[in-house]
């Protein structure tokens, strides 16, 4: 059976990259709630009942395990989530690399990045209590809306994507912050963007690599783990159009998959 990926949007892809390179017999379903994209600015309860749905739909196509490759959607989710599956059905969720960050910085200062709905939520204020506060590590964190919407149309590296860039990271400069976290999977996409608009500033760290492991281990205690040898499929589906996602989408990873759109109902 295949491992379910779950974002709000197409950013999630960056962590199917991880997952491929380190699990790559592995078949994936990606499912992105791209009619709902952004999910950073919506309240809590609707962010927890469309990762619900998603989630759901992912179980109900045979899924054997499901990473919510969202900082957004694990913030408000994975606690329910889990309740509800038990022990049959994997979830693994995902938590902004301040870990790491913490550990590599030399002068005590890290920035992170992530959207509002992930600043409120819980997962993020634990990690920096648990393990920056005590490594007396500053944590300064900056919040875009825009970020994401540009990964989603394909305009990372858009004037307008730089300019929001530069107005949102600046403050980090100002305060020195070496390691920058990015807390949403989108960020990823614009590594390229922040090396342009800020050259050598930043060391930046995100979450995907080590959900890849996480992901590993879980499967292999259950022992979930696929026995094929092949290269794993990947099929994509998505809850809006299919363009322009499709197209972005491949912007985006060099892979070739085909993308369908998800019908679901949303439950309450
Ligand atoms: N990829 C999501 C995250 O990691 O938080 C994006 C959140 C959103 O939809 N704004």
């Amino acid at each position: 059976a295949p491992i379910g990926v779950f974002d709000s949007g197409i950013g999630g892809l960056s962590v199917v990259a991880e997952l491929r390179a380190l699990l790559p017999h592995e078949s994936m379903v990606y499912l992105a709630d791209t009619a709902h994209v952004p999910y950073g600015t919506r309240p809590d309860e609707e962010i927890r009942i469309l990762t619900a749905c998603a989630v759901e739909w992912l179980y109900q196509r045979g899924c054997k395990a499901v990473v919510v490759a969202c900082n957004t959607a694990s913030a408000f989710s994975l606690t329910h989530l889990r309740a509800r599956y038990g022990e049959s059905f994997p979830v693994i969720g995902l938590v902004p690399a301040v870990k790491p960050a913490v550990q590599m910085s030399k002068n005590k200062k890290i920035g992170v990045l992530a959207t509002q709905g992930t600043m409120r939520g819980t997962l993020l204020k634990d990690v920096i209590a648990e393990v920056a506060v005590p490594a007396g590590v500053e944590v300064f964190t900056v919040v875009s809306p825009a970020l994401v919407p540009f990964v989603e149309a394909g305009e990372q590296d858009s004037e307008a994507c730089y300019a929001e860039l530069e107005r949102v990271l600046a403050p980090l400069v100002e305060a020195k912050a070496e390691e920058l976290v990015l807390g949403c999977t989108h960020y990823p996409f614009l590594a390229s963007s922040i090396q342009h608009v800020f050259p050598d500033k930043f060391h930046l760290l995100d979450s995907g690599a080590a959900v890849a492991k996480q992901t590993e281990r879980v499967l292999a205690q259950r022992r979930l783990l696929t026995s094929a040898t092949g290269v794993g499929t990947l099929d994509c589906f998505v809850t809006g159009e299919v363009e322009p996602a499709e197209r972005v989408m491949r912007n985006l990873v060099d892979w070739d998959f085909k993308v369908e759109t998800a019908i679901y109902d949303l439950l309450s």
